[in-house]
C-alpha cells in the first residue's frame, strides 16, 4: 500500500499536494483493494495516478508598457474512461504542477460521483490576473488558448473556471478558440448566457454545497434554519453559498481574501451580500473595503506569522471553507471543535489538511470532502454540455432542480459506499470509495490503454 505512494514520491519528489490528495484517496480504497485482488494485477493504482496526458507550454503576452511577459500554461489530462476530461482552469500565481496534478486527480473522483459523463482534467497558469487592466488579461487569455486550442474540443476535454477564471476569462479564451478552430462549439463551460451558457452555472457550486450540507442536517433530523455558519473566500463560490444559507433562514457571520478576513456579528444580509459581489466582481476589490460601508464589522489582516486563522475561531455551527487548499489546519479545526462547530462542508478543493480531517473524522461531525459537496459546480457545467449538444437552453428551475437531484444523489452515493465498506457516517471515505470505484471499473472494461 505505501509502496505506490512511495513510487510517485520517490518519481515526482516536491509535489506534496498531489502526494497529499493521493494519500487521502489510497487510504480510503484500501477495502476495496482487500476485496478486489484483480485491481492490485491490473496496477489500477499506478495507472490512475499517472495523468493520461501532461501539457506544458509557455504563455508570451505584453502588458500595457509595451513589456514581455512569460508565464507557463498547463492542462493536466488526468483520467478519460468516464468521460471527455473536465475540470476547470485555475490562473493564481501558486499555480504549480503539483498542485494541478491534485486538483485533476480530485476531478476525477468528483465528476465520477456526479452521475454524468466526464473525465477529470485540470490546468492553469501562474498568471496572475490581480491588477491586470482588461486588455492584459486578454492578450494573456488568447496567447494561453492559441495553445490549448491544439489539445480541447467538445469531445476530448472541456475546461472551465476555477479561482482567477470568471466569466470574463472565459469568453476571451471562448473568443480565441472559436477563431483558431472557426467553430462555435461547448468546448468550454461558465460560458455567458447570451452564448451558449446555462442558467444557474455561476451559483451551481455554493447552492450545491448548501444542498448537501442541508442533506447531511437531515440525516440528523436538522436543518440550516437559525444555524450560524463562517465562510472563507468571498468569489464565486463563497458568494453563492452565502446566498443559499440566507435563502435556507442561517445566518453568515464571515468572509475572506487573500489579505484578511470580515466578521459582522448581525450577519451578512442579501443586501450586504450584493456589495460584497459588486466589490469583487465588477470593481474586483478587496474584502477589507466591507467595514468601510458597514461600520458594525471588523477587518482583521492575514498575519502569517500566526500558526492559526482566526476566521475559524467564532462561536458557530457549521464551517464553510470556500477560499482554497489547506485553508484549515489541525490548530484551526481544534478551533472550530472548541467553538461549537459540528458540521463542515468544503466548498474549496483539499481546504483541510489531513491531521484537520482526522480531527472532523475523530469527533464523528457532519463532514463533506469538496469532491462531494463542492461537486454541483462541474455538475452544472455538464448540464451546460448536454444543453449546448441539444443546441437549447433549460429555464433556471429545470436546472436547479437536476442540480438539486444530483447533489442528493452524491449524498447517498457516500452514505451507502460508506456503509458497504464498513464505516457508516464517514462521507470521506464514501466518496472516495464510489468515486474509485466507478472509474476503476470503467478502466478495467476498456482495457489497457
Ligand atoms: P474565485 O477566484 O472566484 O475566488 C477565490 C477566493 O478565494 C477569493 O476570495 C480569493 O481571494 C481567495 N483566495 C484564493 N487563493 C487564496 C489564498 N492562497 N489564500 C487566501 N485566500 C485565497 O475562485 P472560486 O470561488 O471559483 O474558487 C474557490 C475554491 O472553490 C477553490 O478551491 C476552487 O478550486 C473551488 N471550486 C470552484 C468551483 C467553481 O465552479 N468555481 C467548483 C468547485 C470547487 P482574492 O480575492 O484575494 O484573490
Ligand atoms: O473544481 C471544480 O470542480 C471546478 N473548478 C469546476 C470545473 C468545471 O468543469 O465546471
Amino acid at each position: 500500500m505505501t509502496d505506490i505512494l512511495k513510487l510517485i514520491k520517490d518519481r515526482d519528489p516536491g509535489e506534496k499536494e498531489f502526494h497529499q490528495a493521493v494519500k487521502e484517496v489510497i487510504e480510503s480504497v484500501k477495502p476495496v483493494l482487500d476485496r478486489n485482488p484483480q485491481y492490485r494485477k491490473d496496477a489500477i493504482l499506478e495507472r490512475i495516478t499517472e495523468p493520461e496526458r501532461t501539457i506544458l507550454f509557455r504563455v508570451p503576452w505584453m502588458d500595457d508598457q509595451g513589456q514581455v511577459q512569460v508565464n507557463r500554461g498547463y492542462r493536466i489530462q488526468m483520467n478519460s474512461a468516464i468521460g471527455p476530461y473536465k475540470g476547470g482552469l485555475r490562473f493564481h500565481p501558486s499555480v504549480t504542477l503539483s498542485i494541478l496534478k491534485f486538483l485533476a486527480f480530485e476531478q476525477t473522483f468528483k465528476n465520477a460521483l456526479t452521475t454524468l459523463s466526464m473525465g477529470g482534467g485540470k490546468g492553469g497558469s501562474d498568471f496572475d490576473p490581480k491588477g491586470k487592466s482588461d486588455p492584459e488579461v486578454m492578450r494573456f487569455c488568447q496567447s494561453f488558448m492559441s495553445e490549448l486550442f491544439r489539445f480541447i474540443g467538445p469531445n476530448t476535454d472541456v475546461p472551465a473556471g476555477d479561482i482567477g477564471v470568471g466569466a470574463r476569462e472565459i469568453g476571451y479564451l471562448f473568443g480565441m478558440y472559436k477563431k483558431l478552430r472557426n467553430e462555435f462549439t461547448g468546448v468550454l463551460t461558465g460560458k455567458s448566457l447570451g452564448w451558449g451558457g446555462s442558467l444557474i452555472r455561476p451559483e451551481a457550486t455554493g447552492y450545491g454545497c448548501v444542498y448537501f450540507a442541508a442533506e447531511m442536517l437531515a440525516t440528523r433530523n436538522n436543518s440550516l434554519k437559525g444555524k450560524i455558519c463562517l465562510v472563507s473566500g468571498s468569489g464565486n463560490v463563497a458568494q453563492y453559498t452565502v446566498g443559499k444559507i440566507i435563502e435556507l433562514g442561517g445566518k453568515v457571520l464571515t468572509l475572506s481574501d487573500s489579505s484578511g478576513y470580515i466578521y459582522d456579528e448581525e450577519g451578512i444580509d442579501s443586501a450586504k451580500l450584493n456589495f460584497v459581489m459588486r466589490l469583487k466582481n465588477t470593481r474586483r476589490g478587496r474584502i477589507k473595503e466591507y467595514i468601510e460601508k458597514y461600520s458594525e464589522a471588523v477587518y482583521t489582516e492575514i498575519d502569517t506569522s500566526k500558526d492559526y486563522n482566526p476566521l475559524w475561531d467564532h462561536k458557530a455551527d457549521c464551517a464553510f471553507p470556500s477560499a482554497t487548499q489547506n485553508e484549515i489546519n489541525a490548530k484551526d479545526a481544534a478551533n472550530l471543535m472548541k467553538k461549537g462547530v459540528s458540521l463542515v462542508a468544503e466548498g474549496a478543493n483539499m481546504p483541510s489538511t489531513p491531521e484537520a480531517v482526522n480531527i472532523f473524522l475523530d469527533k464523528k461531525i457532519l463532514y463533506a470532502p469538496g469532491k462531494a459537496s463542492n461537486a454541483g459546480g462541474v455538475a452544472v457545467s455538464g448540464l451546460e454540455m448536454a444543453q449546448n449538444s441539444m443546441r437549447l437552453n433549460w429555464p433556471s428551475e429545470e436546472v436547479d432542480q437536476r442540480l438539486k437531484i444530483i447533489m442528493k444523489s452524491i449524498h447517498k452515493t457516500c452514505l451507502d459506499a460508506a456503509a458497504e465498506y464498513g464505516v457508516p457516517g464517514n462521507y470521506l471515505a464514501g466518496a472516495n470509495i464510489a468515486g474509485f470505484v466507478k472509474v476503476v471499473n470503467a478502466m478495467i472494461d476498456q482495457g489497457l490503454v
